[in-house]
């Protein structure tokens, strides 16, 4: 097999219990060989108006993810992150950029997650990581020099951008592609776009809350008016026709959340998919 798998079982990066234990849920099911990573303190505590929450934690964390990774990636073997928080993709993105150098991503989020430490509203370092993987926040990588030009980063299904987050994003020169354009101007057209974003290579990262409320409940930060499964599933599967795909991440299923396991079928459709097609 191309892929091999790593569970990140991190509730470090946001103040809701849960989806730590989406790795585990989704992996056994899948019956698949992984290594796991986890700090010992996985939910986060810290509710106060702590701005960096957890972040010795999550770098600590994300630093061994990174390393293992980086070990592991070949051009034949393709890694898949199961979170976890959103957070965990700065070890993931991070290690297949360093490998391959130059590529793109692709944050398929109903979150812009383009925070940094002085915007921030939550101190919660899920809203960070794509601001961080870019370089537009400096912090949160200290394992790596590397980061992703800005310039080749699509975010798809964002719908719920924070105001200060919005004139990051611009800043950065990110395109965004809003849950409204994918049903306006159609998978097809955005795809073709996103393709020339990125490049010959990029990192996909999957944010299981991009997805209705009303057909995947179980994650951590819900948001309404999203893309239905089928929307989703026709994403995830054009992009990862395009055989560029140099690493997969599929974060965010919190299973305390999800109701007669509904969101984690449609977790188990999706890496259904990532490994017929990257085969
Ligand atoms: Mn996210």
């Amino acid at each position: 097999m191309k892929a091999f798998f790593i569970g990140a079982s991190s509730d470090l990066g946001v103040h809701i219990n849960g989806a730590h234990l989406g790795p585990k849920e989704i992996l056994t099911t899948l019956k698949v060989p992984y290594q796991n990573f986890e700090q010992n303190n996985n939910y986060l505590k810290d509710l106060t108006n702590n701005k960096h929450k957890n972040e010795e934690e999550i770098n600590k964390l994300n630093a061994q993810i990174y390393t293992y990774i980086l070990k592991n990636i070949k051009k034949d073997k393709i890694p898949i992150t199961i979170g976890g928080d959103h957070s965990i993709a700065i070890a993931s993105a991070l290690a297949s950029a360093s490998y391959y150098q130059d590529i793109g991503i692709v944050w398929v989020d109903a979150h812009g997650d383009y925070n940094t430490f002085k915007t921030t509203i939550t101190g919660n370092i899920h809203g960070l990581p794509l601001a961080s993987i870019t370089n537009f926040e400096k912090e949160l990588k200290p394992f790596t020099n590397t980061y992703i030009n800005p310039k080749k980063t699509v975010i798809i299904g964002a719908r719920a951008l924070d105001k200060e987050e919005l004139i990051n994003l611009q800043k950065a020169d990110v395109k965004v592609f809003t849950t409204k354009d994918v049903k306006t101007l159609g998978i097809e057209a955005i795809i073709q776009e996103t393709l020339k974003i990125v490049g010959d290579k990029f990192h996909l990262s999957f944010d299981l809350d991009v997805i209705d409320p009303n057909q995947a409940c179980g994650v951590s930060i819900p948001e309404e008016n999203g893309l239905t499964v089928k929307e989703a599933e026709a994403i995830n599967k054009a992009l990862l026709k395009s055989q560029k795909v140099s690493a997969y991440d599929l974060v965010e299923y919190n299973p305390l959340k999800d109701r007669n396991e509904q969101t984690k079928k449609i977790a188990l459709d999706l890496l259904k998919d990532v490994l017929e097609i990257i085969k």
